[in-house]
């Protein structure tokens, strides 16, 4: 028998909307924390797409259909105007160039958001030496790289000495996204490896309580 999180991920392979937003809904009437929402539905989910966006096969139309649920029980999740007016500090996010990917992403940006966090989003595809000047631009007090594809690694690597070099080794690197969240903060040479949003989000708060 389907459970109600299996319902969900159903929905959301389907790119049915609105069956989505009803069924997480559903869950969180019964006790299920948001986090658990994002993780093992809409995460599981997409990771399901896997076999369907390779280098070989690719299915744009149930990908993206896909996504848009996933961003649907997002907003669902975190409507806008959850954020409060006080603000923990600024982070500058974005998928490096190179990375069109930007779902993980976009799920980060709202929950930070939700978290009372002022977020510049540099979007997808974008260049580390327009995310290091924006930073330095907004007064970052961290960094968040996305990144989905192994092969844009040594351009990640390269952030935390940029920033240094530029004079802000302050503002701290935190790097997630299924290409970089199998690597070591060390081997990525940045100061946290988030494995989720939520992962990102309570380093952030540790960060910002003066304890990392
Ligand atoms: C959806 C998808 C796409 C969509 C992207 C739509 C979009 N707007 O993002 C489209 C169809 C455009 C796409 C394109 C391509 N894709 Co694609 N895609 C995927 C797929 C199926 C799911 C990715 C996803 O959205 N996951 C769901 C999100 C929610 O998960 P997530 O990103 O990990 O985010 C969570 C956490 O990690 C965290 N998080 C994410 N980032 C960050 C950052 C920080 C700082 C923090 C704290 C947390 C955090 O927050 C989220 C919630 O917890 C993956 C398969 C997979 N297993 O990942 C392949 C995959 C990533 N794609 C792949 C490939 C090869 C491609 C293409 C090259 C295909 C092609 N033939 O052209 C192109 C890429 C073009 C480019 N230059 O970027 C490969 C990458 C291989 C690799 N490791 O290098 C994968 C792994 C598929 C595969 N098995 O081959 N893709």
């Amino acid at each position: 028998m389907k459970t109600p999180m299996d319902q969900l991920v159903k929905a959301l392979l389907d790119g049915d909307q609105v069956q989505a937003i009803a069924e997480a809904r559903r869950l969180r009437g019964t006790g299920v924390e948001d986090e658990r929402i994002v993780t093992e539905g809409m995460e599981a989910a997409m990771q399901q797409l896997d076999g369907k966006c390779t280098m070989e096969q690719f299915n744009l139309l149930e990908i993206m259909l896909t996504g848009r649920a996933v961003m649907g029980v997002m907003k669902e999740l975190y409507p806008a105007g959850a954020t409060s007016l006080r603000t923990k500090g600024t982070v500058v996010m974005a998928s490096p160039e190179g990375d069109v990917h930007d779902l993980g992403k976009n799920i980060l940006k709202v929950l930070l958001m939700a978290k009372a966090y002022h977020v510049v989003d540099c979007g997808k595809d974008c260049p580390t030496d327009r995310l290091i000047e924006i930073a330095e631009r907004e007064g970052a007090r961290a960094v968040a790289v996305s990144g989905l594809i192994s092969s844009l690694i040594p351009q990640v690597r390269q952030i935390r000495d940029e920033m240094r070099s530029q004079g802000l080794g302050h503002i701290k690197v935190m790097a997630g996204g299924a290409a970089l969240k199998q690597a070591s903060a060390e081997s990525l040479n940045v100061d946290f490896v988030a494995q989720t949003a939520f992962d990102g989000a309570r380093y952030l708060d540790r960060v910002v309580e003066g304890e990392q």
